[in-house]
């Protein structure tokens, strides 16, 4: 088994908090950040005064104005978060290059090279929180352990704004007394289906043999066997190839799926994203079209291009061979365009048509 030292960090009620921090008047106040309760949002997430109401993510906005009727509406600065984000990236890379981000407000660092000893990685950690708080005026949870599953139980452990460590000889004890849906990878089917077994934690879950587990779960299987035991050796990837740039439009209305109707949208989200790439200097080798539909299932399809995409003519045409995989479900909720392995344009002028202005400015 590997031991390595991981810190796993998750920004407290992120996008609320920026929101908090950058206008006082929501001091304490449960702040829910959705598109208004007129249009058909959702909640992307909410203060923890607001989830004493019981709100949270993806609840549409609707309900949450009804369950919390004092609660403040704020509209999602999706722009502003990626800032931030950025900004905590920055300070996470002081520390180790072996950094993680797994979402805006979340990463693992594998501190292993630095910190020989658990106690030195602790003792990292708190300085990284320390310094987003002096600097960032944001609170995080961070969690340390030896490998990434323990990492993140441990950051999850004591939210909001706590700092907790699992060591090697606590970690056993520590799993047993988890409920399964802390597991990895146990959404509610699995969960269902391990309590109909009389499965409810981590010390029932070790009482199933790997043979059992694979025969209900196949792979996933092997990994709950594994968890149970906390061994997990997946590895830190750093960052840099899951660096992209996307947009996406939400849909008032479901958009019916008629391919020419589907079209319109995308060249209207691969015209912006254009300019988007444009403006950073960037292009990607990877696209991926994200579909959500009506019953808020969202699926990613992805193609790698040997050249680096920023046209919006480029992206239509592998969106195309994207939509020729498969059928669209019947009502799209939300469509978006992604893309990524990002490097800068320059380099790749030679695929730019000498009638785009581009070469001539
Ligand atoms: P989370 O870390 O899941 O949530 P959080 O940071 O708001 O709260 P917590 O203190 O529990 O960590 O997600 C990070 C951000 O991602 C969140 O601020 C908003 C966004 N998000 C969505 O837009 N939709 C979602 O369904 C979820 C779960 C998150
Ligand atoms: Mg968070």
């Amino acid at each position: 088994m590997l031991y390595r030292r991981i810190v796993h960090i998750d920004m407290d009620a992120f996008f609320a908090s920026v929101e908090k921090r950058d206008n006082k008047e929501l001091e304490g106040k449960p702040v829910i950040v959705a598109r208004s309760p007129e249009t058909r949002g959702v909640v992307a997430t909410c203060s923890y005064e607001a989830r004493k109401y019981g709100i949270h993510s993806a609840m549409p906005s609707k309900i949450a104005k009804q369950k919390c009727p004092n609660g403040i509406f704020v509209e999602p600065r999706f722009d502003k978060y990626r800032e931030v984000s950025s900004q905590i990236q920055d300070i996470f890379l002081r520390y180790t290059e072996q950094m993680e981000p797994k979402a805006l407000d979340e990463a693992y660092l594998d501190v292993s090279e630095s910190c020989e000893t658990m106690e030195e990685a602790y003792s990292t950690a708190l300085k990284i929180k320390d310094t987003i708080w002096k600097e960032l005026k944001l609170t995080c949870s961070v969690g340390v352990s030896y490998n990434k599953f323990l990492a993140k139980l441990a950051s999850e452990y004591n939210k909001p704004n706590g700092i907790y460590m699992i060591r090697r000889e606590e970690s056993q004890n520590f799993l047993d007394s988890r409920p399964i849906s802390d597991f990895y990878g146990v959404g509610k089917a699995t969960e269902s289906t391990l309590k109909n077994f009389g499965i409810k934690n981590g010390r029932d879950l070790r009482e199933l043999s790997l043979e059992q587990l694979t025969a209900h779960f196949n792979k996933r299987g092997y990994i709950l066997y594994q968890c149970a035991r906390g061994i997990d050796d997946r590895p830190i990837v750093s960052n840099r190839e899951f660096k992209s740039i996307g947009h996406e439009i939400t849909f008032e209305q479901d958009l019916s799926t008629e391919y020419d109707n589907v079209l319109k949208k995308l060249e209207q989200i691969a015209s912006y994203l254009e300019n988007k790439l444009v403006e950073n200097k960037k292009c990607g080798s990877v696209v991926t079209l994200v579909i959500k539909s009506d019953d808020f299932v969202e699926t990613t399809r992805q193609m790698g291009a040997d050249k680096g995409i920023f046209k919006q003519a480029d992206m239509i045409s592998i969106c195309k061979s994207l939509i020729a995989q498969g059928e669209l479900p019947s009502k799209i909720r939300l469509l978006g365009i992604r893309v990524s392995k990002l490097e800068d344009q320059i380099g790749h002028y030679e695929n730019l048509s000498l009638f785009d202005g581009f070469l001539t400015q």
